[in-house]
C-alpha cells in the first residue's frame, strides 16, 4: 500500500431507521481519522452511505405503505442531511441502489463464481430479518430467538447459492496471526479468532423469498434469486472506488481504516476478507470495532423510547463539544453510557477550564505584559524542562490515535495542557513582572502559547473549528505544513500578536436539552400497548393539574437562534412587568414574522432553563402529528396573562 494514501470507511447504514447517536459515533470517529490522515498530508478518500436492500427494508417500507425505493430515498436523505449538518468530511456518499454499485456487485459475483467459490444448493436454517443473518438451530436462544438481538427468527428453506467460506478458514487465521493490528482493539480480534476456530460453514449468499435486492449477473441466467444483503452491502467498499467499472479510485484500496460497531464485526472481519481473497484483492489494514452507546445502562432502542438524537445533542451543547465528549468519554471498543451530566462536566472541566482557559490566560497575560505581543525568543533557554516533557508525550501520542484509542489520545493531549497550566502556577509570571523580570514572564507566556498551538494542531481532527479559531487568534493555520513544522520538526512559533477572542467554551450551568431523553421523531407503525398506561394516559388529580400554570401570552418579538435550525427566540407578554424570553423548537414550522402579535398558550411556572446558552422562561403548548406542528391558541383574543384551565 502506498503510505501516502488513506481510505476510511463507515458502515453503510440501514435505511429502516433515522440516524441516532450510535451512527453518529461511528461516523465521527471515521471523520476524525480522515481528517487526521489529511493533516498528515495523505491523499485521503472517506466513504459513507446507506444500505438499502434486503428483507428488513422491504418490510419496513411495506408497513408504511411506501415502495422500498421511495422509502430508501427519504431515509437515505436524512442520513446525508445529518452528515452535512455535522460537517462530516466524506468524499463519497454511496447508496446500494446506485446503478454503478449494482453493476460492481454483479461483476464481483461473476468473478467469485468463475473462480469456483460459489455453488448452488439448498439452504435450510433460521433467519433473523432484523439482523439480516442466518443461524443454525443450535445457535438460537431458547430454540427460537436470534442470539444477537433476541427477536424471533424464521425457519427458511429455499434454493440458494453458497459462498465457500469454509475454504477460507485457514487463510483467515493466517491473516489474524500475521497482521497484529488487522482487527482493533486486540480483545475484539481474539473474539474473532475463537469464532473462526470453531469452524466456518459455507455462507448462503442469495435469497428467493423476496425481491428487494440486486439480481444475479445475467450470465447466470437465474432470475429468481436476489443477492443476500450482506454480500451486496460489504462490496460497497470497493464499488465506491469504481470496482467493476472504471476503477478510477481503486488505487485507494486496500482500506486504511474500516470503522464498524461490535455488532457487525463478524461480517467485516470474516466474510469481508474472505470475499476479498476470492476476488484476489488485498485485505484492509485495520478493521476497528467500537462498543455500544447505552442509556442508563440499557441498549438504546426505539421501542424503549431511550434513543438519543445526535442533532438535539449537538444543537444544545455544540457539535465539537459533542465530538470531544464521545471520543474522550469511552475507551474504544467498550460500551459507554450517554448522560447529559457527564457531557456537561467534560465541557466545563476539560474544555472550559483546561483547554479554553489557557487561551484566555495567554490573552490576559500578554495583554498586560507586552501589548498582546508573544515571542518564543527565550522559551528554549528558560523552559527546556517543560519542552522536553511536552515532547516526550507528543512523540508517543499519535500511536494511540492510529490504534483508535481516542480517549487515551485526548487524555495525553490534556496532560500536555496540564504542563502549561502547571508552568503558569509554578513560575508566577505576575511576580516576575513585579520584580522587573519581563524576559522571564514573556518566556513563560511564549511557552504556554507554543504548547497550546501544538495541542490545537493535534486536536484539530476531533474539533476542527475550535482548533481553527485558536490558530487564527495565534496567527497560524492548521495545515499539513504546520503539522510538519510544529509537531514533526518541533519548531517554535514565530513572534506574533495574539487576537483577543471571546471564551471558546462558555460555562454550562444546567441540562440544556428540552427533554432529558430525547427520542427520535420518526413515524412508527403503531403497536397497540395494553395494560401499562402510556405517559399521556396516566391519571392525575385535579389538584395536580392545577399545579401547572397555563397562561395566554402574546408574542411581541420572534427571531432565529443562531446555529440552530430548530429554535426561535421569542419575547412573550404574559401580563407581567416584563415580557418573558421563551426559546421554542418551532422554527421548522413557523417563520418568525408570522408569529408576531399572535397569541399562544404558555406553561408559565416551569423552572427556567438554558437552551443553547439562552434563558427560556416558559414553554409553548403545541400539538404534533405526521403533518407537522400547530401551536395551541385561544379561539378568540384574550388579555395577555389570562389563565387557562
Ligand atoms: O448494520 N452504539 O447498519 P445499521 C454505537 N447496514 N453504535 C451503534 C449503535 C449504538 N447504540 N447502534 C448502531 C448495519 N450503531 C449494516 C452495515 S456495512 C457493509 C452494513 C452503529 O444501520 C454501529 O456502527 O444497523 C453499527 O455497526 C452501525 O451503527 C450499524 O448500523
Amino acid at each position: 500500500m502506498n503510505n501516502n494514501k488513506a481510505y476510511v470507511t463507515t458502515p453503510i447504514y440501514y435505511v429502516n431507521d433515522v440516524p441516532h447517536i450510535g451512527h453518529a459515533y461511528t461516523t465521527i470517529i471515521a471523520d476524525t481519522m480522515a481528517r487526521y490522515y489529511r493533516l498528515q498530508g495523505k491523499e485521503t478518500f472517506f466513504l459513507t452511505g446507506t444500505d438499502e436492500h434486503g428483507q428488513k427494508i422491504e418490510e419496513a417500507a411495506k408497513s408504511r405503505g411506501r415502495s422500498p425505493q421511495e422509502y430508501a430515498d427519504e431515509i437515505s436523505g436524512k442520513f446525508r442531511e445529518l452528515w452535512d449538518y455535522f460537517d462530516i468530511s466524506y468524499d463519497k456518499f454511496i447508496r446500494t441502489t446506485d446503478a454503478d454499485h449494482k453493476l460492481g456487485v454483479q461483476k464481483a459475483f461473476e468473478k467469485m463464481f468463475e473462480k469456483g467459490d460459489i455453488y448452488k444448493g439448498e439452504y435450510e436454517g433460521y433467519y433473523c430479518v432484523s439482523c439480516e443473518t442466518f443461524f443454525t438451530e443450535t445457535q438460537l436462544m431458547d430454540g427460537e430467538g436470534c442470539p444477537d438481538c433476541g427477536k424471533p427468527t424464521k425457519l427458511v428453506k429455499e434454493e440458494s447459492y453458497f459462498f465457500r467460506l469454509s475454504n477460507y478458514q485457514e487463510k483467515l487465521l493466517k491473516w489474524y496471526n500475521e497482521d497484529e493490528r488487522c482487527v482493533l482493539p486486540k480483545g475484539k480480534k481474539n473474539e474473532v479468532i475463537s469464532f473462526v476456530k470453531q469452524g466456518l460453514r459455507d455462507l448462503s449468499i442469495t435469497r428467493t423469498s423476496f425481491d428487494w435486492g440486486i439480481k444475479l449477473p445475467a450470465s447466470l441466467n437465474d432470475e429468481k434469486h436476489v443477492m443476500y444483503v450482506w454480500l451486496d452491502a460489504l462490496l460497497n467498499y470497493i464499488t465506491a472506488l469504481g470496482y467493476g467499472k472504471e476503477e478510477e479510485n481503486m488505487h485507494f484500496w486496500p482500506a486504511t481504516m474500516q470503522l464498524v460497531g461490535k455488532d457487525i464485526l463478524r461480517f467485516h472481519a470474516i466474510y469481508w476478507p474472505a470475499f476479498l481473497m476470492s476476488l484476489d484483492l488485498p485485505l484492509p489494514k485495520h478493521v476497528g470495532a467500537h462498543g455500544w452507546w447505552t442509556r442508563n445502562g440499557e441498549k438504546m432502542s426505539k421501542s424503549k423510547g431511550n434513543v438519543v438524537n445526535p442533532k438535539e445533542v449537538a444543537d444544545a451543547y455544540g457539535l465539537e463539544n459533542f465530538r470531544y465528549f464521545m471520543l474522550r468519554e469511552v475507551p474504544f471498543g467498550q460500551d459507554g453510557d450517554f448522560s447529559q451530566k457527564a457531557l456537561i462536566d467534560r465541557i466545563n472541566s476539560d474544555l472550559g477550564n483546561e483547554f479554553g482557559n489557557l487561551l484566555n490566560r495567554i490573552i490576559g497575560m500578554s495583554g498586560k505584559y507586552s501589548d498582546f505581543k508573544i515571542t518564543s525568543q527565550d522559551v528554549k533557554a528558560l523552559h527546556v524542562k517543560e519542552l522536553n516533557e511536552v515532547e516526550a508525550i507528543l512523540n508517543e501520542v499519535e500511536t494511540k490515535l492510529n490504534e483508535l484509542q481516542t480517549n487515551r489520545y485526548l487524555e495525553d493531549l490534556w496532560k500536555v495542557l496540564a504542563i502549561a497550566n502547571g508552568a503558569i502556577t509554578a513560575h508566577e509570571p505576575w511576580t516576575k513582572i513585579k520584580n522587573g523580570d519581563t524576559k522571564g514572564a514573556l518566556a513563560l507566556v511564549g511557552l504556554v502559547a507554543n504548547i497550546l498551538a501544538r495541542v490545537s494542531i493535534l486536536v484539530s481532527p476531533i474539533m476542527p473549528q475550535t482548533a481553527k479559531k485558536i490558530a487564527n487568534a495565534m496567527q497560524f493555520e492548521i495545515t499539513t505544513q504546520s503539522y510538519e513544522k510544529y509537531i514533526l520538526n518541533k519548531e517554535l512559533l514565530e513572534d506574533f500578536v495574539i487576537e483577543k477572542i471571546p471564551p471558546l467554551f462558555p460555562k454550562i450551568e444546567e441540562e440544556l436539552m428540552e427533554t432529558p431523553e430525547p427520542t427520535l421523531k420518526q413515524e412508527e407503525p403503531k403497536e397497540k400497548k395494553k395494560e401499562t398506561p402510556t405517559k399521556e394516559e396516566s391519571i392525575i388529580t385535579i389538584d395536580q393539574f392545577f399545579q401547572t400554570s397555563l397562561k395566554i401570552g402574546t408574542i411581541l418579538e420572534a427571531t432565529e437562534v443562531a446555529n440552530s435550525d430548530r429554535l426561535l427566540q421569542l419575547k412573550v407578554d404574559l401580563g407581567e412587568s416584563e415580557p418573558r424570553q421563551i426559546i421554542a423548537g418551532i422554527k421548522e414550522y413557523y417563520a418568525p414574522q408570522e408569529l408576531i402579535n399572535t397569541q399562544v398558550c404558555v406553561v408559565a411556572n416551569l423552572k427556567p432553563a438554558k437552551i443553547m446558552g439562552l434563558l427560556s422562561q416558559g414553554m409553548l403548548l403545541a400539538a404534533k402529528d405526521k403533518d407537522g406542528l400547530a401551536l395551541m391558541r385561544p379561539e378568540k383574543p384574550k388579555t395577555s396573562g389570562s389563565s387557562v384551565g
